[in-house]
C-alpha cells in the first residue's frame, strides 16, 4: 500500500456539496481506502480574481492503485461531477482532484507530476495537510509543519468538519 494525500477544490454549483460529494466517491475507490479527511476551507482563488471563492480541503488514501491509475480514478470523479476541461488554467472549476503526494516518489511524466507543483506555495493545500499529516516530509526533506507555518496568509477560512 502506498500512502497518497490528495488536494480537493471546487468553486462551482455548489462548492460544499461538490466537496462531500468527492469525498463519498473517493471512498468508492477499487483498492483504496481514506485514511483522514480534513475540514473544510474557504479559500480566495488563487489565478484569475474574477471567478468565485473555492471550497478546499485534503484527503489521505491508502491505496494498491499505481499512481496513473489513481490519476485515472480522480479524473473520472471529476468527470462525474459534471467537469467540463477546457483550457482554462487556474480558472473556476466544479471539481479538482489533484494527486499532492505519491509517498516519497517524484514522478515528471506528461500526464503526471508529483509532488504537486504548488504544494510549497499554497496556503489552501498547507492548511489542511498540516492538520491531518504534521509530520509529513515532502521527498526535498522539507516539513509540511514548517512550509504551513511560514506561508502567507491568503485569507484562508475554515468552515466545517466533515467527518
Ligand atoms: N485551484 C485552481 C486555481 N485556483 N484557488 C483556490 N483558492 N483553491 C483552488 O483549489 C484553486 C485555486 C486550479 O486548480
Ligand atoms: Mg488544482
Ligand atoms: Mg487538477
Amino acid at each position: 500500500m502506498v500512502t497518497a494525500y490528495i488536494g480537493l477544490g471546487s468553486n462551482l454549483e455548489d462548492p460544499e456539496q461538490q466537496i462531500r460529494n468527492a469525498v463519498g466517491a473517493l471512498k468508492t475507490i477499487e483498492g483504496t481506502v481514506m485514511f483522514s479527511i480534513s475540514a473544510l476551507y474557504y479559500s480566495r482563488p488563487m489565478g484569475p480574481q474574477d471567478q468565485p471563492d473555492y471550497m478546499n480541503a485534503v484527503a489521505r488514501l491508502d491505496t494498491s492503485l499505481s499512481a496513473i491509475a489513481l490519476l485515472d480514478a480522480l479524473q473520472k470523479i471529476e468527470n462525474q461531477a459534471g467537469r467540463v476541461r477546457k483550457d482554462n488554467r487556474w480558472g473556476p472549476r466544479v471539481l479538482d482532484l489533484d494527486i499532492l503526494l505519491y509517498d516519497n516518489n517524484v514522478i515528471n511524466s506528461e500526464r503526471l507530476v508529483v509532488p504537486h507543483y504548488g504544494l510549497k506555495e499554497r496556503e489552501f493545500v498547507l492548511i489542511p495537510l498540516n492538520e491531518i499529516a504534521p509530520e509529513l516530509c515532502l521527498p526535498d526533506g522539507d516539513s509540511i509543519e514548517n512550509l504551513s507555518k511560514n506561508i502567507p496568509s491568503n485569507g484562508l477560512k475554515f468552515h466545517s468538519k466533515l467527518s
